[in-house]
């Protein structure tokens, strides 16, 4: 009889379970599968592990183009908040919608030597600086944009003489953080030289002076040339290097407009190239 009484016990707590499991939560589930998406609820039929929304369906546009593209109005130029699909929060980037049919996600920017770009790894991995001026947006964050789709990249330059000019990949993308942000170029175009000024550094590492990945044995190119970039023995270009310096230590673009090392104002600047055919 006490074998009988046991085991009727313990089918009663089983079947109980959910019951129990409410109490202790204090709640009734709510269930509300307007607020899901198809989705997320297909995923939730054969996972049972919750999902995170932030993660799989970002709530914010993924870059500056899809921010234009879904604008019922032009937007002006300027600061949005952006999540690239798998990236876990949203975070500020400035669009530019004027300049070659607009949609560009701006990733640095050099104007007025306000901002200090002599900065170690992590300053460059999380991004420094202001969006309204000069900033490196950051590498981490230029891994998950062009993880997401393929890009383009485009660079705007203008000389201390005030001739402006500008430069264009029509693939650009950089390796994760393990691959010390190994820099993938397509082919060049613009009007910025006869040559390219990043042809030197396809396929180089990042490197800043705490983190030597470049292709010069003897020395650290950050410490030589200023700033943090894709050295390699050591460069034919650095927008990141000292601001208004007039060696190899300056903003160098080597071949505009011609051995020059003092460029006034440049920009960086990438777009999908899924939508927009790559004209100059
Ligand atoms: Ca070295
Ligand atoms: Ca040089
Ligand atoms: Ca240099």
């Amino acid at each position: 009889m006490k074998r009988f009484v046991t085991s009727l016990f313990l089918w009663w707590t089983l079947l109980s379970l959910p019951e129990i499991e409410n109490v202790v939560k204090g709640e009734e589930k709510q269930e509300n599968p307007a607020q899901e998406s198809a989705y997320v609820r297909s995923i939730r039929s054969v996972n049972p592990v919750p999902v995170c929304p932030s993660v799989l369906e970002p709530t914010y546009p993924r870059d500056c183009e899809e921010i234009q593209l879904t604008s019922a109005s032009r937007l002006p130029s300027g600061i949005y908040e952006i999540q690239p699909f798998g990236s876990t929060s949203p975070f500020n980037v400035y669009c530019d919608f004027d300049i070659d049919n607009g949609g560009w996600t701006v990733i640095q920017r050099r104007v007025d030597g306000s901002v200090d770009f002599n900065r170690g790894w992590s300053d460059y991995k999380d991004g420094f600086g202001c969006l309204q001026s000069e900033f490196w947006l950051g590498n981490e964050k230029i891994v998950a944009l062009t993880r997401q789709r393929e890009y383009q990249l485009r660079i705007e330059l203008t000389a201390k003489e005030g001739r402006p000019a500008h430069a264009k990949y029509s693939y650009f993308r950089l390796g994760d953080e393990n691959a010390h942000y190994r820099l993938f170029l397509g082919t060049y175009s613009g009007n910025s030289g006869g040559q390219d000024s990043l042809d030197h550094h396809r396929e180089m590492m990042f490197t800043t002076t705490d983190a030597d990945h470049d292709d010069a044995s003897e020395r650290n190119c950050a410490n030589t040339h200023g700033g943090g970039w894709w050295f390699g023995n050591c460069d034919h270009s650095n927008l990141n290097g000292n601001y208004g310096v007039d060696d190899e230590a300056g903003i160098e673009w080597y071949y505009h407009p011609g051995g020059s090392y003092d460029l006034k104002f440049s920009e960086m600047k990438i777009r999908a190239i899924s939508v927009h055919s790559s004209n100059n």
